[in-house]
Formats: structure tokens, sequence, C-alpha cells
């Protein structure tokens, strides 16, 4: 047989291409729906790993701002005194006591699950609540 097949698949290509002026729309759409795929399943996984993550509660102004939501065991909350005062943040049931001095911070890793009513020993007006899952 001649070398006939040739001509026609270069002729059915030209077709194709002349038809559609962008031909590799579609090969180029799948890498993107892979990487849209892939970055939806990490976003799902990460709750299900549970990486321990670093929050913040900042003092100021005399008071607790607001305690993250969402807190695990395993988690750690840094403890950020903005004031020029010395404050504490304890826990009622005394399972945390730190001093935070003036324009320092404090990390605490949370080692028990359940919610932690806190204040400060030198101001008790100044209070909050934690709440840590397991
Ligand atoms: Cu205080």
């Amino acid at each position: 047989m001649p070398n006939t097949w040739r001509p026609a698949i270069t002729r059915r290509l030209q077709r194709e291409s002349a038809a559609d002026p962008t031909p590799f729309r579609e090969s180029a759409a799948i890498p993107r729906r892979l990487l849209l795929a892939l970055a939806g399943a990490a976003f799902v996984a990460a709750p299900a790993s549970a990486a321990p993550k670093v929050s913040t509660i900042t003092l100021q102004q005399m008071a607790f701002g607001p305690v993250p939501a969402g807190l695990r065991v395993g988690d750690t909350i840094e403890w950020v005194n903005n004031d020029i005062f010395v404050h504490s943040a304890t826990a009622k049931d005394k399972s945390f006591d730190l001093e935070l001095k003036p324009k320092t911070h404090v990390r605490l890793t949370l080692k028990k699950a359940g919610a932690f009513a806190f204040y400060c020993r030198y101001h008790p007006g100044m209070m909050g609540r934690l709440v840590v899952a397991k």
C-alpha cells in the first residue's frame, strides 16, 4: 500500500484546526481541573490530619481579645499582652496560670479537652472562656 493515510490524517487535523482556532483549549483545561481537584483534596484533608496550630489571644485595654474557635488538644495559644500593665491568664480550675508581663507574650499548649473559664488575677473583671476539643 502506498502512503495514502498520512495526507488523510493531515487533512483532518487541518479541518479540526480550522474549525477550532484554539485546538489546545481542552488539553490545557485538564491540568487546571486537576490542580483544582488537588487543592480541594488538600483543603478537605487538613482537618483530618489536625496538625497542631498556634492561635493568638491579645490582651489590650484591660480586656482579653476574642478566643479563637476550633481549638483542639495539642494546639498552642500565644497570649499577647499589649497593655502597659501586668496581667495573668488564670484558669478557674487552676489548670493553667500564666503571668503576662507588659508587652510580652507567653505560649500555652492545650493538653486537655473541655471548657475552661479564665480570668486575670490582677483585674478579676477580665475574663474569657476556652473551648478545647479532643
Ligand atoms: Cu489584668
